[in-house]
């Protein structure tokens, strides 16, 4: 059987902030607020990642979301702050994935893996993913400077391996951070692939094959 198969990963995925109850006056206009936003970003990632950001407007996402522009510009001046919403969105993520995988208590390797599994996920169902990542992949004609890609995520990963290391999880001759680097790459370049030429119907099965091929390569024999 292939590593942690069939694990329910999407519970993982930090739901939108819960309505507090009993909140006071102003407290429901600050979450009113907060929640249209939140409706404005989604909205708008759904047509970045359909269209792109050039082919994108402020008039497009006001009428995704069937907003005034005048509604949507109140929350975001232009699209260029949109764009680095959805960018920010999609990396304050990863942080609270990561305290929810670790709540599993795996080993390291294997809280490395959930996370490539919930990012699998993401990237089938969760637009602020599909959008994040064609903003990033056309961060060149984006003309906004957009946070650093896969920075964060090798980091995350490279701790992780670090982890393993220290726990004689690793191969002994494995380097944790070229270790980090080769899965992020392997699991960032198969999910390329797979949009490029399936349009992700396949990634599911790539990121397995991806998994199941290297993961065993960096574990110490016991
Ligand atoms: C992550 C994306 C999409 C990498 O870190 C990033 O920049 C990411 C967009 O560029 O997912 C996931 C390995």
């Amino acid at each position: 059987m292939s590593q942690n198969e069939g694990t329910a990963v999407e519970s993982l995925w930090p739901a939108p902030a819960a309505r507090l109850p009993g909140a006071t006056g102003p407290m429901l206009r600050q979450e009113r607020a907060e929640r249209t936003r939140g409706q404005i970003l989604h909205c708008a990632a759904r047509i970045f990642a359909e269209r792109g950001y050039q082919q994108t407007s402020i008039k497009d996402v006001a009428d995704e979301v069937a907003m005034t522009k005048g509604a949507v510009y109140f929350h975001f001046p232009n699209k260029q702050a949109l764009a680095i919403a959805v960018v920010d969105e999609l990396y304050s993520r990863w942080p609270v994935t990561l305290e929810a995988v670790r709540g599993k208590g795996l080993s390291p390797l294997d809280t490395a893996i959930e996370m490539f599994n919930a990012a699998s996920v993401a990237f089938l169902d969760d637009p602020i993913m599909q959008a994040g990542t064609r903003l990033q992949n056309e961060r060149g004609a984006v003309d906004v400077e957009l946070p650093l890609p896969y920075v964060d995520w090798t980091n995350l990963i490279a701790t992780l391996m670090h982890e393993a290391r220290d726990q004689g999880q690793l191969a002994p001759h494995m380097d944790p951070d070229v270790a980090a680097r080769v899965a992020v790459a392997a699991f960032f370049g198969a999910q390329h692939i797979s949009h490029n030429l399936h349009g992700r119907a396949d990634f599911t099965e790539r990121w397995r094959e991806v998994r199941d091929t290297l993961f065993p390569a960096l574990r110490a024999r016991p």
